[in-house]
């Protein structure tokens, strides 16, 4: 009976850390600023990625410049940074090369974010709303590292962590999905509607493999 009391548990501590949370409809709070606080992400990757198609939403009334999406990997930061600079102005990183997308918006408000991008033109799309920015150019014939860390409510500078407070993320996120290809623009607006059909191979937020830090709290997503 010990045994197998001892098995269960151990069988249960085994699936907890594997396990696939399905986060539909609710959202990771940052609700303090911090340098410690963040959530770990672990993605569906086996190969370099030649393009990638990265969605989520975020609600937040910090002024100062803030990460939103941060993937470093073994020895290369910025490796891809989603970066939010100051109201109406975004920045895309790609093998710590950057680019600014400026875009006219009502400050605070929630935002449906997409981003993607390709190796073989370097074109970079940054979508807010449902609404495609000027596309950008970077990073033409690279490949981006895997085996990451992905962190959200911080900005690394090391590898999981070196984490810096004035560039901390105090909000909502929610909605976070992950492509290895170029999602079109009629599956961008389909993803903002909610529509998760295409099969988000790298990332799923209904079936997320995470690790969280410190002060987050899941609460339902009560805005879009
Ligand atoms: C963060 O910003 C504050 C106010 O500007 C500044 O005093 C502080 O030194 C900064 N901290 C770090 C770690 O950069
Ligand atoms: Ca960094």
């Amino acid at each position: 009976m010990d045994k197998l009391l001892l098995l269960v548990s151990a069988l249960a501590s085994l699936l907890g850390a594997f396990a696939h949370t399905d986060l539909s409809g609710k959202v990771f709070v940052f609700p303090q600023e911090s340098s410690t606080d963040h959530v770990t992400l672990t993605p569906k990757l086996e190969k370099p990625l030649k393009s990638f198609t990265l969605c989520f939403r975020a609600y937040s009334d910090l002024s100062r410049p803030h990460s939103l999406f941060s993937y470093n990997a073994q020895g290369k930061d910025n490796e891809i940074l989603v970066f939010k600079e100051r109201a109406g102005e975004y920045s895309l990183h790609i093998g710590k090369t950057k680019v600014t997308f400026k875009v006219a918006e009502v400050f605070p408000s929630p935002t449906h974010i997409c981003v993607t991008w390709e190796s073989s033109t370097g074109i970079a799309e940054f979508w807010v709303n449902g609404k495609p920015l000027v596309k950008k150019g970077l990073k033409k014939g690279y490949s981006v590292a895997i085996q990451p860390k992905i962190v959200l409510g911080q900005e690394q500078d090391s590898y999981g962590g070196a984490f810096d407070v004035n560039q901390s993320f105090v909000g909502e996120i929610g909605d976070l999905y992950m492509w290895d290809s170029v999602l079109s623009a009629q599956q961008i607006l389909s993803v903002r509607h909610g529509s998760y059909l295409l099969d988000p191979n790298v990332l799923d937020w209904s079936a997320l493999d995470y690790e969280s830090r410190g002060y987050v709290v899941i609460k339902p997503l009560v805005w879009d």
